[in-house]
Protein backbone atom coordinates (compact mmCIF):
# COMPACT_ATOMS: atom_id res chain seq x y z
CA UNK A 1 0.00 0.00 0.00
CA UNK A 2 1.54 3.42 -0.99
CA UNK A 3 1.74 5.42 1.75
CA UNK A 4 2.34 9.65 1.68
CA UNK A 5 4.37 10.84 4.50
CA UNK A 6 6.15 14.08 5.23
CA UNK A 7 8.27 14.64 7.78
CA UNK A 8 7.16 18.82 8.11
CA UNK A 9 4.90 17.56 10.84
CA UNK A 10 7.33 18.09 13.31
CA UNK A 11 7.80 21.97 12.78
CA UNK A 12 4.36 21.91 14.37
CA UNK A 13 4.15 21.12 18.48
CA UNK A 14 2.85 23.46 20.58
CA UNK A 15 4.12 23.02 23.93
CA UNK A 16 0.59 23.02 25.60
CA UNK A 17 -3.32 22.95 24.95
CA UNK A 18 -5.98 24.36 27.41
CA UNK A 19 -8.38 22.25 28.90
CA UNK A 20 -11.87 22.89 29.96
CA UNK A 21 -11.08 25.28 33.42
CA UNK A 22 -8.37 26.72 31.97
CA UNK A 23 -5.79 23.86 32.67
CA UNK A 24 -2.89 23.70 30.70
CA UNK A 25 -2.03 20.09 29.25
CA UNK A 26 0.91 18.92 27.30
CA UNK A 27 -0.03 19.30 23.54
CA UNK A 28 -2.03 15.53 23.07
CA UNK A 29 -1.90 15.81 19.14
CA UNK A 30 2.02 15.31 18.82
CA UNK A 31 4.56 14.06 16.75
CA UNK A 32 4.66 11.17 19.07
CA UNK A 33 1.89 9.92 17.27
CA UNK A 34 3.31 9.48 14.20
CA UNK A 35 6.35 7.84 15.25
CA UNK A 36 3.81 5.29 16.72
CA UNK A 37 2.31 4.93 13.81
CA UNK A 38 5.47 4.55 11.61
CA UNK A 39 7.44 2.39 14.10
CA UNK A 40 3.97 -0.29 13.37
CA UNK A 41 3.85 0.60 9.73
CA UNK A 42 7.30 -0.28 9.33
CA UNK A 43 7.00 -3.80 10.71
CA UNK A 44 4.61 -4.81 7.90
CA UNK A 45 5.81 -6.34 4.18
CA UNK A 46 3.43 -4.48 2.44
CA UNK A 47 3.90 -0.76 3.20
CA UNK A 48 5.60 1.89 0.69
CA UNK A 49 6.48 5.04 2.01
CA UNK A 50 6.77 8.04 -0.11
CA UNK A 51 6.83 12.01 0.10
CA UNK A 52 4.02 13.93 -1.02
CA UNK A 53 3.76 15.70 -4.24
CA UNK A 54 3.49 19.54 -3.92
CA UNK A 55 -0.55 20.47 -5.30
CA UNK A 56 -0.16 24.52 -4.64
CA UNK A 57 -2.33 26.62 -3.02
CA UNK A 58 -6.00 26.40 -5.77
CA UNK A 59 -6.90 22.74 -4.11
CA UNK A 60 -6.66 24.11 -0.77
CA UNK A 61 -8.28 27.67 -1.80
CA UNK A 62 -11.07 25.57 -3.28
CA UNK A 63 -12.37 24.74 0.00
CA UNK A 64 -10.82 26.91 2.03
CA UNK A 65 -11.66 31.17 2.64
CA UNK A 66 -8.44 33.10 1.04
CA UNK A 67 -8.50 35.31 4.26
CA UNK A 68 -8.56 32.33 6.01
CA UNK A 69 -5.17 31.33 5.24
CA UNK A 70 -3.35 34.27 4.77
CA UNK A 71 -4.32 34.40 8.55
CA UNK A 72 -2.57 31.09 9.18
CA UNK A 73 0.01 32.02 6.87
CA UNK A 74 1.32 35.26 8.85
CA UNK A 75 -0.59 34.86 12.60
CA UNK A 76 2.98 33.01 14.12
CA UNK A 77 5.23 36.21 12.72
CA UNK A 78 2.72 38.91 13.41
CA UNK A 79 2.17 37.79 16.96
CA UNK A 80 6.38 37.70 17.39
CA UNK A 81 6.05 41.39 16.03
CA UNK A 82 3.70 42.36 18.48
CA UNK A 83 6.33 41.92 20.92
CA UNK A 84 10.13 41.27 20.56
CA UNK A 85 10.02 39.77 24.11
CA UNK A 86 7.44 37.12 23.30
CA UNK A 87 9.27 34.40 21.80
CA UNK A 88 11.36 33.57 25.33
CA UNK A 89 8.30 33.69 27.07
CA UNK A 90 7.04 30.32 27.89
CA UNK A 91 3.63 31.46 28.77
CA UNK A 92 3.27 32.62 25.09
CA UNK A 93 5.18 30.56 23.17
CA UNK A 94 2.16 29.33 21.49
CA UNK A 95 -0.24 31.62 19.99
CA UNK A 96 -4.03 31.45 21.01
CA UNK A 97 -6.40 34.16 21.31
CA UNK A 98 -8.88 34.55 24.00
CA UNK A 99 -12.09 36.28 22.71
CA UNK A 100 -13.97 34.41 19.60
CA UNK A 101 -16.46 35.31 17.26
CA UNK A 102 -19.97 34.40 18.62
CA UNK A 103 -22.38 33.23 15.76
CA UNK A 104 -21.67 34.43 12.37
CA UNK A 105 -23.09 37.83 12.17
CA UNK A 106 -19.53 39.15 13.26
CA UNK A 107 -16.42 39.90 10.93
CA UNK A 108 -12.60 39.22 11.32
CA UNK A 109 -11.68 43.21 11.88
CA UNK A 110 -7.88 43.87 10.93
CA UNK A 111 -5.83 43.27 14.27
CA UNK A 112 -4.73 39.98 14.68
CA UNK A 113 -6.61 38.92 17.81
CA UNK A 114 -9.61 40.20 15.80
CA UNK A 115 -8.66 37.59 13.16
CA UNK A 116 -7.82 34.64 15.70
CA UNK A 117 -10.99 34.85 17.27
CA UNK A 118 -12.91 34.98 14.32
CA UNK A 119 -10.97 32.07 12.26
CA UNK A 120 -10.17 29.86 15.42
CA UNK A 121 -13.19 27.72 17.18
CA UNK A 122 -11.11 26.88 20.53
CA UNK A 123 -8.29 26.40 22.62
CA UNK A 124 -6.45 23.37 20.92
CA UNK A 125 -5.93 24.52 17.51
CA UNK A 126 -2.45 26.29 19.00
CA UNK A 127 -0.52 27.73 16.37
CA UNK A 128 3.65 28.25 16.51
CA UNK A 129 6.89 28.66 13.88
CA UNK A 130 5.86 25.91 11.74
CA UNK A 131 2.40 24.88 11.99
CA UNK A 132 1.10 26.68 8.72
CA UNK A 133 4.08 24.72 6.66
CA UNK A 134 3.12 21.42 8.59
CA UNK A 135 -0.81 21.87 7.62
CA UNK A 136 0.62 22.32 3.88
CA UNK A 137 2.36 19.27 4.02
CA UNK A 138 -0.19 17.27 5.54
CA UNK A 139 -3.09 18.48 2.85
CA UNK A 140 -0.53 17.47 0.42
CA UNK A 141 -0.11 13.99 1.37
CA UNK A 142 -3.81 13.81 1.60
CA UNK A 143 -4.03 15.23 -2.16
CA UNK A 144 -1.58 12.63 -2.97
CA UNK A 145 -3.43 9.78 -1.36
CA UNK A 146 -6.25 11.09 -3.43
CA UNK A 147 -4.45 11.37 -7.06
CA UNK A 148 -3.31 7.60 -6.74
CA UNK A 149 -6.04 6.16 -5.95
CA UNK A 150 -7.55 8.11 -9.32
CA UNK A 151 -5.44 6.98 -11.11
CA UNK A 152 -5.78 3.26 -10.41
CA UNK A 153 -8.43 1.41 -12.03
CA UNK A 154 -9.10 -1.05 -9.54
CA UNK A 155 -10.38 -0.77 -5.70
CA UNK A 156 -6.83 0.37 -4.78
CA UNK A 157 -6.32 2.02 -1.05
CA UNK A 158 -3.94 4.71 -0.32
CA UNK A 159 -3.39 5.64 3.22
CA UNK A 160 -2.33 9.60 4.21
CA UNK A 161 -0.34 9.95 7.11
CA UNK A 162 -1.52 13.53 8.16
CA UNK A 163 -0.68 15.17 10.95
CA UNK A 164 -1.80 17.57 11.83
CA UNK A 165 -5.31 16.38 11.01
CA UNK A 166 -8.14 18.11 9.54
CA UNK A 167 -11.94 17.15 10.14
CA UNK A 168 -12.37 19.86 12.68
CA UNK A 169 -11.39 22.77 10.38
CA UNK A 170 -14.52 24.88 8.75
CA UNK A 171 -13.99 26.47 5.06
CA UNK A 172 -13.12 29.83 7.75
CA UNK A 173 -11.57 28.11 10.74
CA UNK A 174 -9.04 26.08 12.88
CA UNK A 175 -10.13 24.06 15.79
CA UNK A 176 -9.35 21.03 17.84
CA UNK A 177 -6.07 20.67 16.32
CA UNK A 178 -6.90 21.01 12.91
CA UNK A 179 -6.25 23.97 10.42
CA UNK A 180 -6.33 22.65 7.14
CA UNK A 181 -9.00 20.04 6.36
CA UNK A 182 -7.25 17.20 4.69
CA UNK A 183 -9.81 14.68 4.10
CA UNK A 184 -12.50 17.68 2.53
CA UNK A 185 -9.59 19.43 0.34
CA UNK A 186 -8.73 15.58 -1.08
CA UNK A 187 -12.67 15.08 -1.45
CA UNK A 188 -13.47 18.00 -3.21
CA UNK A 189 -10.41 17.40 -5.49
CA UNK A 190 -11.65 13.48 -6.14
CA UNK A 191 -15.47 15.35 -6.89
CA UNK A 192 -14.04 16.37 -10.64
CA UNK A 193 -13.50 12.56 -11.22
CA UNK A 194 -16.28 11.40 -9.73
CA UNK A 195 -18.89 10.83 -6.90
CA UNK A 196 -17.12 10.72 -3.69
CA UNK A 197 -18.49 9.60 0.01
CA UNK A 198 -16.04 11.04 2.74
CA UNK A 199 -17.11 8.32 5.87
CA UNK A 200 -15.35 10.02 9.36
CA UNK A 201 -15.12 7.31 11.45
CA UNK A 202 -12.52 9.65 14.29
CA UNK A 203 -14.42 9.72 17.98
CA UNK A 204 -15.23 13.32 17.50
CA UNK A 205 -17.79 14.47 15.33
CA UNK A 206 -16.49 15.85 12.23
CA UNK A 207 -17.63 19.61 11.89
CA UNK A 208 -15.44 21.28 9.45
CA UNK A 209 -16.33 18.23 6.67
CA UNK A 210 -19.71 18.88 7.68
CA UNK A 211 -19.96 22.37 7.41
CA UNK A 212 -17.81 22.63 4.07
CA UNK A 213 -20.11 19.80 2.07
CA UNK A 214 -23.65 20.65 3.64
CA UNK A 215 -25.09 22.15 0.66
CA UNK A 216 -23.55 19.71 -2.00
CA UNK A 217 -25.23 16.78 -3.40
CA UNK A 218 -22.25 15.61 -5.66
CA UNK A 219 -20.37 14.49 -2.12
CA UNK A 220 -22.15 12.22 0.67
CA UNK A 221 -20.75 13.11 3.85
CA UNK A 222 -21.34 10.66 7.24
CA UNK A 223 -19.84 11.06 10.36
CA UNK A 224 -19.74 7.86 13.45
CA UNK A 225 -18.92 9.84 16.94
CA UNK A 226 -19.65 10.59 20.48
CA UNK A 227 -23.16 12.30 20.83
CA UNK A 228 -22.50 16.37 20.72
CA UNK A 229 -25.32 16.26 23.91
CA UNK A 230 -22.06 14.95 25.85
CA UNK A 231 -19.11 15.24 23.39
CA UNK A 232 -16.95 17.76 21.99
CA UNK A 233 -17.18 20.07 19.61
CA UNK A 234 -20.81 20.20 21.46
CA UNK A 235 -22.53 21.45 19.29
CA UNK A 236 -22.59 20.19 15.83
CA UNK A 237 -23.12 16.63 14.89
CA UNK A 238 -27.01 15.76 15.97
CA UNK A 239 -29.10 13.44 13.86
CA UNK A 240 -31.64 16.09 12.41
CA UNK A 241 -28.66 18.00 10.61
CA UNK A 242 -29.06 16.30 6.99
CA UNK A 243 -28.05 18.81 5.28
CA UNK A 244 -29.35 21.93 3.60
CA UNK A 245 -30.90 23.10 -0.28
CA UNK A 246 -29.48 20.56 -2.42
CA UNK A 247 -27.45 18.62 -0.53
CA UNK A 248 -30.75 17.78 2.10
CA UNK A 249 -30.01 13.79 2.24
CA UNK A 250 -26.80 14.47 1.97
CA UNK A 251 -24.95 14.97 4.97
CA UNK A 252 -25.80 11.98 8.02
CA UNK A 253 -24.76 11.70 11.55
CA UNK A 254 -24.65 8.75 14.11
CA UNK A 255 -23.94 10.26 17.34
CA UNK A 256 -23.73 7.18 20.08
CA UNK A 257 -23.49 6.67 23.56
CA UNK A 258 -20.52 6.64 25.58
CA UNK A 259 -19.38 3.06 26.09
CA UNK A 260 -19.89 2.04 22.84
CA UNK A 261 -18.66 -0.95 22.25
CA UNK A 262 -17.30 -3.03 19.34
CA UNK A 263 -20.75 -4.59 18.60
CA UNK A 264 -22.77 -1.38 18.59
CA UNK A 265 -19.93 0.78 16.45
CA UNK A 266 -20.22 -2.15 13.58
CA UNK A 267 -24.06 -2.67 13.60
CA UNK A 268 -23.41 1.86 12.99
CA UNK A 269 -21.05 1.07 10.08
CA UNK A 270 -23.37 -1.52 8.66
CA UNK A 271 -26.07 1.32 8.50
CA UNK A 272 -23.42 3.61 7.15
CA UNK A 273 -22.56 1.66 4.08
CA UNK A 274 -25.99 0.60 3.37
CA UNK A 275 -26.38 4.71 2.83
CA UNK A 276 -23.11 4.65 0.96
CA UNK A 277 -24.34 1.36 -1.13
CA UNK A 278 -26.94 3.44 -2.09
CA UNK A 279 -25.30 6.67 -3.11
CA UNK A 280 -23.21 4.42 -5.12
CA UNK A 281 -20.03 6.37 -5.18
CA UNK A 282 -17.06 6.33 -7.38
CA UNK A 283 -14.65 7.30 -4.16
CA UNK A 284 -13.97 6.66 -0.35
CA UNK A 285 -12.62 9.19 1.52
CA UNK A 286 -12.49 8.09 5.27
CA UNK A 287 -11.62 10.18 7.29
CA UNK A 288 -9.72 7.72 10.11
CA UNK A 289 -9.56 8.57 13.76
CA UNK A 290 -8.16 6.14 16.60
CA UNK A 291 -9.93 7.92 19.58
CA UNK A 292 -12.72 5.51 19.14
CA UNK A 293 -10.07 3.01 21.11
CA UNK A 294 -11.06 1.69 24.41
CA UNK A 295 -8.59 3.70 26.61
CA UNK A 296 -7.76 6.85 24.30
CA UNK A 297 -7.53 9.66 26.82
CA UNK A 298 -10.33 11.92 24.61
CA UNK A 299 -12.52 9.18 23.70
CA UNK A 300 -15.14 7.33 25.85
CA UNK A 301 -16.34 4.82 23.29
CA UNK A 302 -14.91 1.01 23.73
CA UNK A 303 -13.81 0.11 20.21
CA UNK A 304 -10.79 -2.86 21.02
CA UNK A 305 -7.76 -3.43 18.61
CA UNK A 306 -10.07 -6.59 16.99
CA UNK A 307 -12.80 -4.05 16.49
CA UNK A 308 -10.70 -2.27 13.82
CA UNK A 309 -10.11 -4.60 12.25
CA UNK A 310 -13.40 -5.65 11.71
CA UNK A 311 -14.52 -2.23 10.87
CA UNK A 312 -11.67 -2.43 8.29
CA UNK A 313 -13.03 -5.75 6.75
CA UNK A 314 -16.71 -4.19 6.26
CA UNK A 315 -15.51 -0.95 4.65
CA UNK A 316 -13.01 -2.60 2.39
CA UNK A 317 -16.10 -4.83 1.42
CA UNK A 318 -17.18 -1.82 -0.60
CA UNK A 319 -14.63 -2.67 -3.13
CA UNK A 320 -14.20 1.12 -3.78
CA UNK A 321 -11.07 2.89 -4.29
CA UNK A 322 -10.18 4.52 -1.45
CA UNK A 323 -8.26 7.06 0.67
CA UNK A 324 -7.79 6.51 3.80
CA UNK A 325 -6.81 10.15 6.00
CA UNK A 326 -5.22 9.91 9.15
CA UNK A 327 -7.20 12.50 11.46
CA UNK A 328 -7.00 12.02 15.46
CA UNK A 329 -5.87 9.38 18.47
CA UNK A 330 -3.94 9.79 20.99
CA UNK A 331 -3.61 6.53 22.69
CA UNK A 332 -0.02 6.41 21.23
CA UNK A 333 0.90 3.12 22.78
CA UNK A 334 -1.38 1.31 20.88
CA UNK A 335 -2.46 4.02 17.67
CA UNK A 336 0.37 2.59 15.40
CA UNK A 337 -0.96 -0.94 15.87
CA UNK A 338 -4.80 0.08 15.64
CA UNK A 339 -4.15 1.71 12.40
CA UNK A 340 -2.01 -0.97 10.97
CA UNK A 341 -4.64 -3.54 11.64
CA UNK A 342 -7.55 -1.60 9.93
CA UNK A 343 -5.09 -0.74 6.77
CA UNK A 344 -4.14 -4.01 6.44
CA UNK A 345 -7.79 -5.01 5.57
CA UNK A 346 -7.86 -2.34 3.16
CA UNK A 347 -4.50 -2.99 0.83
C1 LIG B 1 -8.77 15.46 15.46
C2 LIG B 1 -9.30 15.28 16.86
O1 LIG B 1 -9.48 14.17 17.31
N1 LIG B 1 -9.49 16.39 17.60
C3 LIG B 1 -10.01 16.32 18.90
C4 LIG B 1 -9.99 17.64 19.62
C5 LIG B 1 -10.62 17.51 20.95
N2 LIG B 1 -10.37 18.62 21.82
C6 LIG B 1 -11.18 18.50 22.97
C7 LIG B 1 -10.66 19.16 24.17
C8 LIG B 1 -11.60 18.89 25.32
C9 LIG B 1 -10.87 18.38 26.49
N3 LIG B 1 -11.67 17.63 27.41
C10 LIG B 1 -10.79 16.91 28.30
C11 LIG B 1 -11.29 15.60 28.81
C12 LIG B 1 -10.10 14.74 29.23
N4 LIG B 1 -10.49 13.66 30.07
ZN1 LIG C 1 -11.04 12.92 17.33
Amino acid sequence: MKIFYSEAHRKHFPAFEVFDGGKRVPYLENPDRMDQILKAIHKTTWAEINEPNDFGLDPILAVHDKEYINFLTSCWSEWLDSDPEIASTPEASVFLPATFALRRKTRPTKSLHGRAGYYMMDLSACIVAGTYQAALASANCALTAAEFISHSNSAASSFALCRPPGHHAGKDYAGGYCFINNASVAANWLSSKGKVVILDIDYHAGNGTQDIFYERNDVLTISIHGDPDYEYPHYIGFADETGAGIGLGFHKNFPLPSGTNDEKYLSTIDEALNMIKKFAPNYLVLSTGMDTFDGDPLGKFKVTHNGFAEIGTRIASLGLPTAVIMEGGYANQALGDNIVTLLEQLK
